[in-house]
């Protein structure tokens, strides 16, 4: 019989490229129809014939307080009967800033814009604009949003079909793209005694998250960082992910580096869309009106969604917030990993804060090259082993996992069980 989900994939795939809008494109990837979900709560999530699943995706990391957290909606409710558009300020807007700049201590200024990719491509422009350069640094299966000069070699959904490059991008566009390998250190340093005076920045995810969950090597941030003030190039941090993630001021306060510009997204729009370009006051002020470099958009500070961050990042602020978070997170990995080695399956896993990684794979992997030896089929299978039992994870092997505050022991003894089965798959 045809499930309510499979009617409602098949109508969609009517109207709209492969059915779907969100990142949950890459459930092609997978197999199978997606679940169409109705409703949130915490940590669960409702699909359209009323199955619950245990979330560990969190619409791709901004519900760090669970769905429908009851100060989440009652700020948003309230600030939606006021109004839901002016396209002008907002004492909300400086609240929001104020609070991301307290966070975020390299963060000097702040504009907000509407997504993470508005974010990076704004960080790029400025750095090109500030240096007078035009070459930018990225490393292979990072991903920055989908802005041309970012689409080369790119993560996330990209890498998940095969695409990491994408059609459509000019090849004049993606050679000023250098693209490097993640914890190469030597390979940086090579590249800036060779190029240095061309390189406008270098943009990384501290934490890679879109490519699993990769942790930077020993000294890999560091060697950013130095050859990038030798070389009078902009180092860019793209927290989107890892902001208030993996640690209450992303990934720059938890390895003691100090990037020049530091992008935003997911958390600080606690499930509405808000971005965030911000950093030093010298290099913010090329921006315009007040300098040379434009940025723009009609919903940017949106009040509604501006309310959601507030509301959001309130909470996040809380003492040991952070540390209870990290706490479960651990508890899931180190119990997967004991299910995996009861099953005597190959699997391995790591988390920081509240990301996480599962890897099939003997050892989590430190390097794109690590990441692509992971057994894709034996995850396609535990991801759908999980699906069956509730549990619903990255439909990708190329994402990081997020857990939230409304996560506690009763679900991970849960999803404990679903994998004790789910490795036997
Ligand atoms: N950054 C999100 C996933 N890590 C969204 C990417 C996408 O839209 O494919």
């Amino acid at each position: 019989m045809t499930t309510r989900n499979e009617e409602l994939f098949q109508r969609a795939q009517q109207h709209i490229p492969a059915g779907v809008n969100s990142p949950v494109r890459a459930f092609r990837a997978v197999g199978g129809a997606p679940p169409f979900f109705e409703r949130a709560a915490g940590a669960y999530l409702w699909d359209a014939d009323g199955k619950r699943y245990l979330d560990y995706l969190g619409s791709w990391g901004p519900m760090v307080l669970g769905h429908t957290h009851p100060a989440v909606v009652e700020a948003v409710q309230a600030a939606a009967s006021k109004a839901l558009s002016f396209g002008a300020p907002t004492e909300a807007e400086i609240e929001l800033a104020e609070a991301i700049c307290r966070l975020v201590p390299s963060i000097e200024m702040v504009r907000l814009v509407s997504s993470g990719t508005e974010a990076t491509m704004t960080a790029i422009r400025l750095a090109r604009g500030y240096t007078g350069r035009s070459l930018i640094v990225k490393f292979e299966g990072c991903y920055h949003g989908h802005a041309d000069s970012l689409l080369v070699k790119a993560g996330s959904g990209a890498l998940t079909f095969g695409n990491p490059s994408s059609a459509g991008v000019p090849a004049e566009t993606a050679a000023h793209t250098l693209v490097l390998d993640f914890n190469d250190s030597e390979q940086v340093k090579k590249t800036f005694s060779a190029r240095g005076s061309d390189i406008a920045c270098v943009i990384v995810e501290p934490v890679a998250g879109n490519m699993n969950l990769v942790l930077p090597a020993a000294g890999f941030l560091e060697t950013l960082r130095e050859q990038c003030t030798k070389h009078g190039a902009v180092l860019i941090f793209d927290e989107v992910m890892t902001g208030f993630r993996v640690a209450q001021g992303g990934a720059q306060a938890r390895y003691g580096i100090t990037p020049d510009l530091t992008t935003l997204g997911k958390v600080i729009g606690g499930g509405l869309p808000v971005g965030a370009v911000g950093g030093k006051r010298e290099i913010m002020q090329k921006i315009a009106p007040l300098g040379p470099v434009y940025q723009a958009g009609t919903l940017s500070g949106n009040p509604v969604a501006v309310a959601a961050g507030l509301a959001t990042l309130k909470l996040v602020e809380e003492k040991d917030f952070q540390a209870k978070i990290e706490a479960t997170t651990q508890a899931l990995i180190q119990g997967l990993i004991a299910e995996a080695q009861k099953a005597k399956v190959v699997f391995s896993a790591q988390s920081i804060g509240s990301m996480f990684g599962l890897y099939f794979r003997a050892a989590p992997p430190a390097s794109f090259a690590e990441v692509m030896q992971c057994d894709k089929d034996r995850f396609n299978k535990f991801f759908h082993a999980m699906l069956d039992k509730g549990v619903y994870l990255a439909p990708s092997a190329y994402e990081a996992g997020f857990v939230s505050a409304a996560h506690g022991g009763a679900e991970i003894d849960s999803t404990l069980a679903a994998a004790r089965a789910a490795f036997k798959a």
